[in-house]
């Protein structure tokens, strides 16, 4: 019997999960495969067309593209909370160590995914959080993350700390560089993926 490995493992889990997800958009998005011996995850970027909120100056039949991030984590401790963020490079040449720092192109402190552009980095996804079987799954819609252009985040690297992000409202300098997240649990490049138009959202 071979041992099996987590990151195929976590990858038929994840298909099964997602063979209905629905996607609004089609084109591509960006998949990335995270793992350790024990931790195993996937992330899922897609593009997502909402309309422009009514308080802006649009008159509201405008669409924006959004980024649906979609999580499952397993393997983790139970009930416990973790940073998720995108970090600048997708270099893993020295583990998760030279992946860099939170993908941050407009010079923005850190903080939460609805923080806002001037008060987040672009790679900050906030926090992911397990249940009593250590097992982390959820879906939200992104503002900022880019999938095309200048600052797609295509090519760079999901990283999951051990610690709590604290979102930029903890103490000392870390919170508004890191969020105090901590060591590198695991990292995974985003690399580009096709995107199913006749799937459902799992979330
Ligand atoms: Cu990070
Ligand atoms: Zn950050």
């Amino acid at each position: 019997m071979t041992k099996t490995d987590p990151r195929t493992m976590v990858y038929s889990v994840h298909m099964h999960k997602y063979r209905h997800t629905q996607i609004r958009m089609g084109g591509t998005g960006g998949v990335a495969l995270l793992g350790t011996e024990t931790v195993s995850g996937c992330v899922i970027f897609k593009p997502e067309k909402r309309p422009i909120p009514p308080k802006s100056k649009s008159n509201g039949s405008e669409m924006r593209v959004l980024t649906r991030v979609e999580y499952y984590f397993e393997g983790l401790p139970p009930n416990s909370a973790h940073g998720l963020h995108i970090h600048e490079w997708g270099d893993i040449r020295n583990g998760c160590v030279s992946t860099g720092g939170h993908f941050n192109p407009f010079g923005a402190t850190h903080g939460a995914p609805d923080s806002g552009r001037n008060n987040r980095h672009v790679g900050d996804m906030g926090n992911i959080r397990t249940d009593r079987n250590g097992v982390a799954a959820g879906a939200y819609l992104d503002p900022l993350i880019k999938l095309t252009g200048k600052n797609t985040v295509i090519g760079r690297c999901v990283v999951l700390h051990e610690d709590e992000d604290d979102l930029g409202l903890g103490t000392g300098p870390e919170s508004l560089r890191t969020g105090n997240s901590g060591a590198r649990i695991c990292c995974g490049i985003i690399g580009i993926a096709p995107i199913d138009d006749e799937d459902d959202d799992l979330f």
